[in-house]
């Protein structure tokens, strides 16, 4: 395995020159995001929606997001013929949020520097540990069509401890913390539709807090409040992505890289992941589509200290790992194209589509097998 080539794949991702560096958020700035007024969360909905499709990432500590977001922008640069490019997008902050230009420059630099940071695992986010939206500028190549289909995307970039249980019983009256404003302002004041991935673990997910049992249960907080702030749902898509893939499906090659609709419900199964799952599909009648993707973002190796490396998504099961990303560019694909004026969801690789249900999948209530190679849809 050529680890040293593993390595360098991970800084292919075109950079722009920009030496500043992170500082580590405080923990009360993780647990007390910046508050905002509702006149600049409306603010905040209304400018996104002008320049960007949102994609709002949610899950707890350590669950995966930053490594699938990471491994997702890394794609394009170690994949032989990708779906899509990527580069630095339009700014998409309001002017009345508070210290715009910090958090811009957070964003920007997230985007340049975020694949590094997690193979230096080293902690992420902006200055302040507030959420961020990352502004990605994605060309998509469409086939017999000489013009790249382009479209922003806001991708939601937020520390898990923001969602998880809270430290003493009785804060807010809540035993968990309710989503941030940052969030909460695009689930009640975005008109349009929300791609929405529920990042849930099916292993050993380290948090601070404890491991997949504290995992699963403040994801199912985080979905009933989804559904609790969300006005406008119906024209949502929706993914719940199983993490850690690769340690649930560890020495069976052939699992990880080709699962069955059953080898999947078998993992959605077992306590506690079954409750979040639940959960998430409970949001069948309410929501436009309802998918699931088992996913791993790359390979990882224990370092000396016994801390995770990421090499990068490259190496033997690139191919695998680049078809995860592509189910996720390509979900994101048909989400915004609906999105945009055509109205009408398209498909780059109709074998890991998700088109809305027919009336006969409607009428089943059970997981449809949608793609050989990873993206499963739920009937509605
Ligand atoms: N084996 C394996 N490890 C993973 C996977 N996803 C993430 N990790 C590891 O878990 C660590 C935490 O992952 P992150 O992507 O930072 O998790 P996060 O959800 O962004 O966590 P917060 O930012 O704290 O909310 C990473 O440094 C990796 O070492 C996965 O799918 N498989
Ligand atoms: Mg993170």
């Amino acid at each position: 395995m050529n680890i040293e080539k593993m390595q360098n794949s991970i800084t292919q991702k075109p950079q722009e020159k920009n030496s500043d560096s992170f500082t580590s958020p405080s923990i009360s700035s993780i647990t007390h995001p910046e508050q905002l007024s509702s006149d600049v969360c409306i603010d905040l909905a209304t400018n996104i929606k002008r320049v960007a499709h949102p994609v709002l990432l949610i899950g707890i500590g350590a669950s995966g997001k930053t490594s699938l977001l990471a491994s997702l922008l890394n794609y394009p640069a170690i994949t032989k013929q990708p779906l899509v490019t990527t580069r630095y997008g339009s700014p998409l902050l309001p002017s009345s949020y508070p210290k715009v230009e910090i958090r811009t420059k957070d964003a920007r630099l997230f985007y340049n520097k975020a694949l590094e940071k997690i193979a230096a695992n080293q902690p992420q986010a902006g200055s302040s540990g507030d959420p961020l939206y990352v502004s990605v500028h994605a060309s998509y190549k469409v086939p017999n069509h000489p013009q790249p289909w382009e479209r922003n995307f806001a991708f939601l970039e937020m520390m898990g401890e923001m969602i998880e249980m809270a430290p003493s019983p009785g804060e807010n009256g809540d035993s968990f913390r309710s989503l941030p404003d940052q969030v909460s302002a695009l689930l009640s004041h975005y008109e349009g539709p929300l791609s929405l991935i529920f990042v849930g673990p099916a292993a050993n997910a380290r948090s601070p807090i404890g491991g997949l049992d504290n995992a699963h249960p403040a994801l199912v907080n985080a979905i009933q409040n989804y559904q609790r702030l969300r006005t406008n749902q119906s024209k949502d898509n929706l993914l719940y992505v199983l993490t850690y893939w690769d340690q649930w499906t560890q020495n069976q090659p052939n699992l990880f890289a080709h699962p069955t609709g059953e080898d999947l419900a078998q993992a959605l199964s077992q306590q506690p992941v079954r409750q979040s799952w639940n959960a998430f599909r409970a949001l069948h009648n309410c929501v436009r589509t309802l998918s699931i993707l088992p996913y791993a973002p790359g390979f990882f190796k224990d370092d000396a200290q016994g801390n995770k490396m990421f090499l990068g998504a490259a190496g033997p099961n690139a191919e695998v790992y680049a078809s995860f990303n592509e189910a996720i560019w390509n979900w994101l694909y048909g989400n915004a194209t609906e999105d945009s004026v055509a109205q009408k969801r398209l498909s780059l690789k109709p074998s890991i589509a998700t088109q809305p249900p027919s009336f006969m999948e409607r009428a089943l209530s059970y997981l449809l097998l949608d793609m050989g190679k990873g993206l499963f849809r739920l009937s509605k």
